[in-house]
């Protein structure tokens, strides 16, 4: 199993709430490596190319309107099929479907506010990441518990 990068946005409202320890907190736990974060503000520009199949839709303009309102964090995140392991963390769409147990049904109960984003597939997280991270913004980070944590099976 190939290790995987993927990009995670805790969005304004988990910055404004406070609670971007607490959402970290369960990504360290899990085992995902944080090798890259910033706290940035999304343009309108950047917007319309991370959310380039919503444009046109009818919640887009609202969306942007919400995710550029005030700084996110964003953040590369690594580890054995990161990717699906951080969509399970976070949980549906909408907090109001969103299990309990995951990110957006523990911490939120809006619909378009919904605290985190998380790539869909390896794919979308390869040209997200590009949209917000430089490559010398992004680390190999070996730490010494990683034996622990990831086996020379899971690394593939
Ligand atoms: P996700 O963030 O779970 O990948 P998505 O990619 O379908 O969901 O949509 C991106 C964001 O747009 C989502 O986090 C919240 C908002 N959104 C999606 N569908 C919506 C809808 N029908 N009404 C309002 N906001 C919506
Ligand atoms: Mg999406």
């Amino acid at each position: 199993m190939a290790m995987e990068r993927t990009l995670i946005l805790i969005k304004p409202d988990g910055v404004q709430r406070g609670i971007v320890g607490r959402i970290l907190e369960r990504f360290e736990t899990r085992g995902l490596k944080i090798v890259g974060m910033k706290l940035m503000k999304m343009t309108d520009a950047l917007a319309s190319q991370h959310y380039k199949d919503h444009v046109g839709k009818g919640f887009y303009a609202g969306l942007v309107k919400f995710m550029t309102s005030s700084p996110l964090v964003a953040m590369c995140v690594e580890g054995p099929k990161a990717v699906e392991v951080a969509r399970k963390m976070m949980g549906k769409t909408f907090c109001t479907d969103a299990e309990s147990g995951t990110i957006r049904g523990d911490f939120g109960i809006s619909r378009g506010m919904n605290l985190i984003h998380g790539s869909d597939s390896p794919e979308s997280a390869k040209r997200e990441l590009g949209l917000f991270f430089k490559p010398e913004e992004l680390f190999e980070i070996s730490r010494a518990g990683d034996a622990w944590v990831v086996s020379d099976e899971d690394r593939g």
